[in-house]
């Protein structure tokens, strides 16, 4: 199946050369990696043009400013089923998800998941190199949302995924407005809400070596206040 991997970026121009690299080595042929840029200051919509034309399974979708996770998501999304991916996967560009793991999304979305997550926290998943305060904040984040909702995931924050076309159209994320962990959230609800099959598969995270993080507390309140909406909203 044909697959598209969204690759947001925002300053990631010490990472996004390896990363693509990297991605080339595993892909198989006709996928594709769409980088989603929003203006980088540093540069990194233009050093990925200049990689997509080299690289012939890139593209690259440039927006104008910096909005978040979320919208950026969404463009990519848009893009991609337009298209005509069948498999459409999110993941970070500062190597937090191995990209040696994407094989393994994609071959656990083609035995039949609609929704296949790299999850840190089932058996055999792990985080590595992370200071003790966003190790707190991405186990209270699950926490939290088992609290309110009865997803059956361990890792419902996480951003490293892949969908089937079918389910993702399904879901209508054009209709999400949040833009940090309660984006990834919120996908989820919905994916097994329209009742289909989410899988987790075990994978390593590790924090990033180049760059900066873009974690704010906002992306944090922002989980605070909507998961608990999403309840009530049923
Ligand atoms: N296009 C776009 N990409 C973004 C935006 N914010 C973050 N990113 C990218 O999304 C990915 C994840 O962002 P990170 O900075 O690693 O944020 P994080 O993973 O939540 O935080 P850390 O765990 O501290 O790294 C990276 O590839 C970023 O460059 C944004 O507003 N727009
Ligand atoms: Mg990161």
């Amino acid at each position: 199946m044909r697959a598209t991997v969204c690759l947001p970026t925002y300053d990631e121009r010490a990472n996004l050369e390896a990363m693509l690299r990297a991605l080339g080595a595993v892909l198989g042929e006709g996928d594709r990696v769409l980088v989603i840029d929003d203006s980088s200051p540093d540069g990194t919509g233009a050093l990925a043009d200049e990689l997509a034309g080299e690289l012939e399974f890139v593209s690259v979708l440039h927006r104008p400013r910096k909005e978040g996770l979320g919208p950026a998501y969404l463009a990519g999304f848009k893009r991609a089923l337009a298209d005509g991916a069948e498999l459409v996967l999110e993941m970070d560009c500062d190597f937090s998800h191995d990209p040696a793991d994407v094989p393994r999304l994609i071959a656990a979305a083609e035995n039949g998941a609609d929704l296949v997550i790299g999850s840190r926290y089932v058996a055999g998943g792990q985080v590595g190199s992370w200071g003790l305060t966003r190790r707190v904040i991405s186990r209270g984040g699950s926490v939290y949302t088992a609290l309110f909702l009865r997803l059956g995931v361990k890792d419902p924050t996480a951003g490293f995924r892949c969908f089937r076309r079918p389910a993702l159209e399904a879901i209508d994320p054009e209709t999400i407005t949040a833009r940090g962990y309660a984006f990834q959230i919120e996908m989820t609800y919905r994916t097994k809400r329209r009742g289909f099959r989410i899988v987790e598969v075990p994978i390593t995270f590790d924090d990033r070596t180049h760059g900066a993080s873009k974690m704010s507390r906002w992306i944090v309140l922002e989980a605070v206040w909507r998961v608990p909406l999403l309840r009530l909203r049923g």
